[in-house]
């Protein structure tokens, strides 16, 4: 990533007018505010305006920060992974089946979302489609009067949290697949299906694999008329993808975003889903601090080391310490985790990742429990220019948590920060450092110790900075 900011003196310049601003606390926390409009900042509106911010949809995706991904389908009641297309419909009978649990292991797991897979590569669909006979309807689940899709949005809005939907591109089933235009428009309507009969949904996943038709033949896909029609159909849905348009895959299916991972992209280098190579990857794992668009990173990974339930992978549900360093290296750089949960062939979430997630709840409750507050912060200007915040704690504490937020309403701004610690030797020891922080920006502070004074410097922005607020977590 260049150093884009050594030329940037206007960028400078805003800063250091900046640091007369007001400082607020708010709930414990603390927030350093620009200055209210006025001659100092006339110089900034252009800037500022041309900078990318978030949609309103975007925001409510981020502050989310946590769906469950639900891969389901034929593929959990042959094994694999990859149906190819030409699996017998009568195999799909989860006895079971209770999507109320799903959405109960949710909620209780501190998920806003639920994802659910209406298609995946082997093109069974999860809803009655009039577009295929390969679906739930010629399944003997419920007699083929089922509709999973139905029942899954139901069962989120029961229980409080959004619901999106997986419709795969690529689609093993499809005899028209690889004849482009009337895949395309196959697709199309299925999609709309999708947006029209199940009220509002929160987010369109588009992955980016994909293969040939049996005919040898690659699929041309129609990404403008797509796009076009989930934007009309679901004004307020975000569209996930390598290329979003508004959300983007964060180039790996490990969990871990990149650091830094800016939010803004440019939209030149990954133009449609399931294209590869360095500079891509880099593009989607980090953003650009120059980004002209507004595309932050979703980080899917599932609790198994498969997407689909294998009995055979029980024992390998990740532990809690695993699920932990996914939360700091998804949530806790500014992505959204977006965790999948596979049912079994019961239609059951298993014991296992049920038990698993209920465990690491507990831990993440525990870890975010005792925040340090009121603490006085107090913000000046100083040379370079920088702008630092100092804090004194009432009693000498144990931080174990920083948990930094710009409002990212207003962009993102922040490049390179330092937050230091003073254990009352008047000494300063680095406790965190970073580039980006975003909607969130999550530090360990290791090794632990008691300080009684808290620095957090700003020593670097990519344009005026809005509020940035500081969560200081006492260690457990
Ligand atoms: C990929 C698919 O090929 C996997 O099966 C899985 O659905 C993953 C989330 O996306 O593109």
């Amino acid at each position: 990533m260049t150093d884009h900011r050594d030329g940037a003196p206007l960028t400078r310049r805003q800063f250091t007018l900046l640091t007369g601003g007001a400082l607020v606390t708010a709930r414990g926390a603390s927030a350093l505010m620009p200055p209210a409009a006025g001659p100092a900042g006339a110089a900034a509106p252009h800037v500022v305006r041309d900078r990318p911010r978030p949609t309103p949809a975007q925001v409510a995706w981020q502050r989310d920060e946590f769906a469950l991904f639900l891969h389901f389908g034929v593929n959990t009641f042959t094994d694999r992974e990859w149906g190819d297309g030409r699996e017998d419909p009568a195999i799909f009978n989860p006895a079971a089946l209770d999507v109320r649990q799903w959405a109960r292991v949710a909620r209780d797991a501190g998920a806003r979302c639920l994802i659910l897979t209406a298609k995946h590569h082997d093109g069974f669909c999860l809803w009655p489609t009039r577009t295929s006979r390969h679906s739930v309807a010629s399944s003997p689940w419920k007699s083929g009067r089922g509709d999973l899709v139905r029942e899954c949005v139901d069962a989120a809005r029961e229980f409080g949290l959004r619901a999106g939907l997986y419709c795969s591109p690529w689609d093993r089933n499809a005899p028209v697949y690889g004849d482009s235009p009337r895949y395309n428009d196959l697709y199309i309507a299925q999609l709309t299906e999708l947006l029209t009969q199940y009220g509002d949904i929160a987010e369109v996943w588009f992955d980016g694999a994909n293969g040939e038709g049996p005919n040898g033949r690659k699929q041309v896909y129609d990404w403008p008329r797509i796009w076009g029609t989930v934007r009309r159909l679901q004004p307020n849905a975000v569209m996930f993808s390598d290329a979003g348009p508004d959300v983007r895959w964060i180039g790996n299916e490990t969990g871990s975003a990149g650091d830094p991972n800016w939010s803004t992209v440019n939209p030149a280098i990954v133009t449609a889903p399931g294209v590869d190579g360095p500079e891509i990857i880099r593009s989607l794992q980090h953003g650009d601090p120059d980004g002209t668009v507004w595309r932050p990173g979703e980080t899917d990974v599932s609790i198994r080391p498969g997407w689909f339930y294998h009995a055979a992978e029980d024992a390998k549900v990740k532990s809690v310490v695993a699920l932990m360093s996914i939360w700091f290296s998804s949530v806790g750089r500014n992505s959204k985790l977006l965790l999948n949960v596979p049912p079994n062939r019961d239609g059951l979430i298993a014991d296992a990742d049920a038990q698993r997630l209920r465990e690491f709840r507990v831990a993440r409750d525990a870890m975010f429990a005792r925040e340090l507050s009121p603490v006085d912060w107090r913000w000046r200007a100083t040379p370079g220019p920088r702008l630092e915040g100092m804090a004194t704690l009432a009693a000498p504490a144990t931080v174990g948590v920083v948990r930094l937020g710009e409002s990212i309403e207003q962009g993102q701004q922040v490049a390179r920060y330092r937050l230091e610690g003073d254990s009352g030797n008047g000494e300063w020891r680095t406790l965190a450092a970073g580039q980006t922080i975003g909607y969130c920006k999550l530090d360990r502070i290791d090794p632990l110790v008691a300080v009684s004074r808290l620095r957090l410097t700003i020593d670097d922005i990519v344009d005026q900075i809005s509020p940035v607020t500081v969560r200081l977590f006492a260690a457990p």
